[in-house]
C-alpha cells in the first residue's frame, strides 16, 4: 500500500513536472564560466552572477545556452594574446582553459525565432572597473587595450522592446581608442537661464561632490567614478578644492598633490564620461580676492591641460561670506574668468554668490554681461533652509539668471544634525521643474550627516546599499528618478515605459500588495508580500508589467510566477508566459520575498 502510494506519488510527480516544464518555460539563458583557480562553475541563469567578484580571479571561458539548446545563441569572447576568438554556439566553449589567459571583453546574440521576441542583455565585471553598463545583441561588453581581466557576468534575456535592466553607458570600454567613446558629455551652454547641450537642449546635471580633496583623496578613483555614473546615475562630479581649511591648497598644502588629485579626478570623470566641475572652494578665507592670484594660476594651469576636455565646468569660488558683497565677486570674476577664457574660449564658469552662495539677487541685479556660459551657484541646506530661500531661487531664475546648484545637502548648514528629506525632495522638484542641475555634499565617510557614505564603512569603491547612509541612499533614489521633464539627459537615461506595458491609461492594471510574511536574520530583513495584478481595463491584455516602488534599496531573495528586474528601488514585475493573459476583471497572483534594511515599505 504504502509502496503503491509511493509509486503514485511519484508519478503524479513526474506529470506535474513534465507538463509543467511544458507548460510553464519561460526563454531562459543559462551560462557557466571557467575561473582561474576554480575551473568551470556550475550553470547559472538569467541575470544571476557567473564567476566572481573582489577575488581578482579572471573568466578564462564561457559556455552559454537558451532553452536548454532548443535556440539558438552565437557568441564570441576577446582573448587576452588572441584577440577576438571566432562566434561558438549553444554551449560551446569560448576563450581558453588551462592556458591562463583572461577574458576582456565578449559579445553576444540570438539566431533564429527567440531573436524575433527576445533582446539578449549582458554585462561584465571587470579588475580595477567594476560593473559596466549592459549591451545586448551582439554589442561589444567588457573592456580592449587596457589587460584588464573579465571577472563576473551577468547574462539575461527580455521581451524584445523591454527597457535595459540598468544602465548601458560604457557596456565597453575601449582604453586605446578614448575617442571612440560616445561623447555623452560634448560640450554645453548657457542659452538664456539654462544649461544647454550645443542643439540648445535643455540639459540636467545631477551628481555628487567629493569632500575636501585634503581631508578624503582616497575617494578619487577609477572604480569608484565609473559606479558613480553606472550605477548610482551620476552624470556629474564636484572636485572641492579648499582654498584654506586643513592643509588647504593656499595654506600650506601640498600643492602638487593636490593638483594630482584634481587631474586625476578630471581624467577618471572623463573616462566615466561625466561631466566634472573644478571647484576652487573658498570658505573660511571668505572673500575670494584673498587668494586672487593663486586662483588666477591654477585655473590657468588647469584650464590650458584640459581645454579640449568638452565635460568641464570651472566654478571659481564657492562660497564667499563674511559680508563680502557681489560687486567684489564680480570683480574678482572678471579677473579669473579671462584666465580660463584664454585656453578654453566656451567653458561653462559657475561664479560663486554672496552669502555662502545663496544671495542670488544680487546677481540678478548686476550679472556679469562681459563674457557667455556663465552661470551662478545657489547652495542650500535642505533642514535649514526651506520656503524664503527657495522663493529667492525661483525670483531669481525667473528673473532670467542661469543658476547652478553646485552644492547641497540634505542636513543641515554644518554638514550635520538631522537630515530632512521632506525638505529635501520638494527642493529637488523646484530644481527639476527649472531645469536645475544639482550637486550632492559629500562623498566620504566622515562621521557627519552630510557623509553618503557610512562612517564605519571603510571602502573607496564598490559600495552596496549596506555601505551608504541615508542620505547616500536618497541619493541614489533621487539620481535614478526622472530630473528635468523633457531635457536631454546626457547621461543614463531615465527608464522608458516599457513597451509591453498596455496603451490603456495608467491605474487601469491595477496592483495590491499583501505582507504575508516578516523575518529577520543577520543583519537583514525578509518581507515575503503576495502581489495581486487585475486587469481592470475593458480589454484583454496578452502581458503585463508593473513597476513597484520601494522606500530604499531591496535584494530580491525569491520570487515566483512573474519575471523580474530591478533598478535601485524600483521593482519592475512582468509576466511568465503562462500568466501574461489576463480578461477585463482577472487577476494573478505572483509571490515574492525581498530582503532589505529593516522598514521597508513597498507601494
Ligand atoms: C564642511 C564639511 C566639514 C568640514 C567643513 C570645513 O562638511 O566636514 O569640516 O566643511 O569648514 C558648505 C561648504 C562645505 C561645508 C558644508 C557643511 O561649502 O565646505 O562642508 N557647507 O557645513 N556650505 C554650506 C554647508
Amino acid at each position: 500500500m504504502k509502496r503503491l502510494l509511493k509509486f503514485l506519488l511519484s508519478t503524479l510527480f513526474f506529470l506535474i513536472s513534465f507538463t509543467g516544464l511544458n507548460v510553464l518555460a519561460a526563454d531562459s539563458v543559462s551560462y557557466s564560466t571557467h575561473v582561474e583557480n576554480i575551473g568551470w562553475q556550475n550553470y547559472f541563469s538569467d541575470g544571476q552572477t557567473a564567476g566572481t567578484t573582489g577575488k581578482a580571479l579572471q573568466i578564462e571561458a564561457i559556455k552559454i545556452l537558451v532553452n536548454n539548446g532548443s535556440d539558438e545563441v552565437e557568441y564570441s569572447t576577446h582573448v587576452e594574446n588572441i584577440g577576438w576568438t571566432a562566434p561558438v554556439k549553444n554551449d560551446n566553449i569560448s576563450g581558453t582553459t588551462g592556458k591562463c589567459l583572461q577574458i576582456e571583453a565578449i559579445n553576444i546574440k540570438l539566431n533564429g525565432s527567440i531573436a524575433q521576441r527576445c533582446d539578449i542583455y549582458y554585462r561584465t565585471h571587470v579588475a580595477d572597473v567594476g560593473w559596466l553598463g549592459w549591451a545586448k545583441n551582439g554589442e561589444n561588453a567588457g573592456t580592449a587595450g587596457g589587460a584588464k581581466q573579465m571577472e563576473a557576468i551577468e547574462i539575461v534575456l527580455l521581451p524584445k522592446g523591454n527597457m535595459a535592466p540598468g544602465s548601458t553607458n560604457n557596456a565597453f570600454i575601449d582604453f586605446k581608442n578614448q575617442n571612440s567613446r560616445p561623447s555623452q558629455s560634448g560640450p554645453l551652454k548657457v542659452v538664456g537661464n539654462k544649461l544647454t547641450n550645443q542643439a540648445g537642449i535643455p540639459v540636467q546635471l545631477r551628481g555628487v561632490s567629493t569632500h575636501g580633496l585634503a581631508w578624503f583623496p582616497e575617494y578619487v578613483n577609477q572604480q569608484l567614478f565609473y559606479e558613480l555614473h553606472n550605477n548610482w546615475n551620476a552624470n556629474v562630479v564636484r572636485l572641492a578644492l579648499y582654498t584654506a581649511e586643513y592643509n588647504g591648497y593656499c595654506t600650506g598644502g601640498d600643492q602638487n598633490a593636490l593638483k594630482g588629485l584634481v587631474k586625476a579626478g578630471i581624467e577618471f570623470a572623463s573616462n566615466a564620461d561625466m561631466y566634472v566641475i573644478v571647484d576652487w572652494h573658498v570658505l573660511n578665507d571668505q572673500n575670494p580676492m584673498t587668494y586672487k592670484e593663486q586662483a588666477k594660476q591654477y585655473f590657468n594651469e588647469i584650464s590650458s591641460q584640459y581645454k579640449n576636455n568638452s565635460n568641464i565646468i570651472y566654478e571659481i569660488c564657492n562660497e564667499p561670506n563674511g559680508g563680502v558683497d557681489w560687486n567684489t565677486i564680480k570683480n574678482y570674476a572678471l579677473e579669473v574668468i579671462p584666465v580660463i577664457r584664454a585656453n578654453d574660449p566656451d567653458a561653462v564658469i559657475i561664479v560663486g554668490t554672496p552669502t555662502w552662495s545663496q544671495d542670488v539677487d544680487q546677481a540678478v541685479l548686476n550679472p556679469i554681461t562681459e563674457y557667455n556660459n556663465i552661470m551662478y551657484a545657489f547652495h542650500f541646506y535642505a533642514a535649514t533652509h526651506k520656503d524664503d530661500l527657495r522663493n529667492k531661487l525661483i525670483n531669481a531664475t525667473n528673473a532670467g539668471l542661469p543658476i547652478f546648484v553646485s552644492e547641497f545637502g540634505v542636513c543641515d548648514a554644518s554638514g550635520n544634525g538631522n537630515l530632512d528629506l521632506d525638505s529635501a525632495n520638494i527642493w529637488i522638484n523646484t530644481l527639476n521643474s527649472n531645469n536645475i542641475s544639482y550637486v550632492c555634499w559629500s562623498l566620504c565617510n566622515k562621521p557627519e550627516s552630510a557623509s553618503l557614505i557610512n562612517s564605519n564603512c571603510k571602502k573607496i569603491n564598490g559600495f552596496g546599499t549596506e555601505d551608504l547612509t541615508t542620505g547616500g541612499q536618497w541619493l541614489i533614489t533621487t539620481l535614478s528618478s526622472p530630473g528635468l521633464p523633457g531635457s536631454s539627459t546626457p547621461t543614463n537615461p531615465v527608464p522608458n515605459t516599457p513597451s509591453t506595458q498596455p496603451t490603456t491609461p495608467s491605474g487601469n492594471l491595477d496592483h495590491s500588495l499583501k505582507l504575508v510574511n516578516e523575518w529577520t536574520s543577520g543583519n537583514s530583513s525578509f518581507y515575503q508580500y503576495d502581489i495581486t495584478i487585475t486587469n481592470n481595463t475593458s480589454t484583454d491584455i496578452s502581458s503585463w508589467e508593473k513597476t513597484i516602488q520601494a522606500n530604499q534599496n531591496i535584494k530580491v531573495n525569491n520570487y515566483w510566477n512573474c519575471k523580474i528586474r530591478i533598478n535601485d528601488n524600483s521593482l519592475i514585475i512582468s509576466n511568465e508566459n503562462y500568466n501574461g493573459s489576463l480578461n477585463p476583471g482577472e487577476s494573478t497572483t505572483i509571490g515574492l520575498i525581498l530582503e532589505s534594511n529593516p522598514n521597508l515599505i513597498l507601494n
